[in-house]
């Protein structure tokens, strides 16, 4: 209460009775995957899809000043296939500043166990509804794989859709305790986003790396409803199934970084550099490294 007036990051009474409570804290260490309360209202997640179709149509509030060379980037051209848009958080105002609401920083703060979480990435998603569309299955995968540029080992995903979501529009889906897995198996290909890979090659992968655990695969769909969201460890495997609703999947990928992530080198077995999209747009550090803290980019969301 007393604080509101001067921190940016305050909660409100009613927003923190919604947080994850310790015990649910304590669940998401255990099984990599935590489903929220409701962290957004009606009128919040009508006005994504609003802008999200604005979006669509062509409005920008800004574009990239360079295209990275794995942008996911979906244009009326490509068809009905699934759609991807990265960045979005930069090129839509409208969405940023529902994404940005405070509280989604301070649930993601609880579970990484973290002072501060920033913006690493944010993908609008939408899966057309139309059953047999084989580029809406999203094939068993963890998003750790896409940053190996980064030292944390505790970034996460908000996975928000803009409605309720069941198993009928192909929900994301996670595998409990995946995230606490020895990984065996692992090679080059993996920094390769799921859509550049082979879909048996990444479910021969998840089922290698569970015998080795001595683990069952045990799937859990995550039903949410309008207004609330999940959110995944990023060693936690998830996929996603056909949309064989008569609606649209709409949703975005919310991926956040605590405070202290940082850019460092990884190398891979030809020799090169892994890089992420962001290393030819964000600033630079002292010590000319990619800035993963550039505010243009990667604003923070929440600084207890
Ligand atoms: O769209 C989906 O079902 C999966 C999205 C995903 O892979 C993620 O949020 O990391
Ligand atoms: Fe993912």
């Amino acid at each position: 209460m007393t604080t509101s007036v001067t921190n940016a990051f305050a909660l409100s009474e009613e927003e923190q009775a919604l947080l994850p409570t310790d015990d649910e804290v304590e669940a998401y260490a255990r099984q990599g995957w935590y489903l929220t309360r409701k962290l957004l209202t009606d009128a919040e997640v009508d006005e994504l899809t609003a802008a999200s179709e604005r979006f669509y149509a062509g409005e920008r509030s800004r574009t990239l000043p360079v295209r990275p060379s794995r942008l996911a980037y979906w244009e009326p051209s490509k068809g009905t296939v699934q759609r991807h848009n990265d960045y979005i958080h930069y090129e839509s105002d409208a969405i940023a500043r529902i994404l940005r609401k405070p509280l989604i920083g301070a649930v993601a703060a609880r579970l990484a166990k973290a002072d501060e979480i920033r913006i690493w990435q944010s993908t609008l998603i939408y899966k057309p509804p139309i059953s047999g569309e084989p580029s809406n299955v999203v094939p068993w995968h963890f998003d750790r794989h896409y940053w190996q540029a980064c030292t944390s080992e505790e970034m996460l995903t908000a996975f928000i859709p803009f409605h309720d979501c069941g198993v009928e529009m192909g929900t994301i889906t996670m595998v409990d305790g995946s995230h606490r897995w020895e990984e065996i198996g692992a090679d080059d290909t993996t920094t390769r986003h799921f859509a550049e890979r082979d879909n048996e090659d990444l479910d021969r992968m998840l089922a290698d790396n569970a015998a080795h655990n001595h683990a069952e695969v045990r799937k859990i769909p995550m039903v949410i409803p309008k207004g609330h969201m999940s959110f995944h460890h990023c060693r936690t495997y998830h996929g996603s199934g056909a949309n064989v609703s008569p609606d649209p999947r709409r949703a975005i990928s919310f991926h956040l970084q605590p405070g202290d992530n940082e850019n460092r080198s990884f190398r891979l077995s030809t020799g090169d550099t892994v890089a992420y999209n962001h290393d030819v747009l964000v600033r630079r550090t002292a010590d000319d490294r990619p800035d993963y803290a550039d505010p243009e980019f990667c604003p923070v969301l929440w600084r207890n």
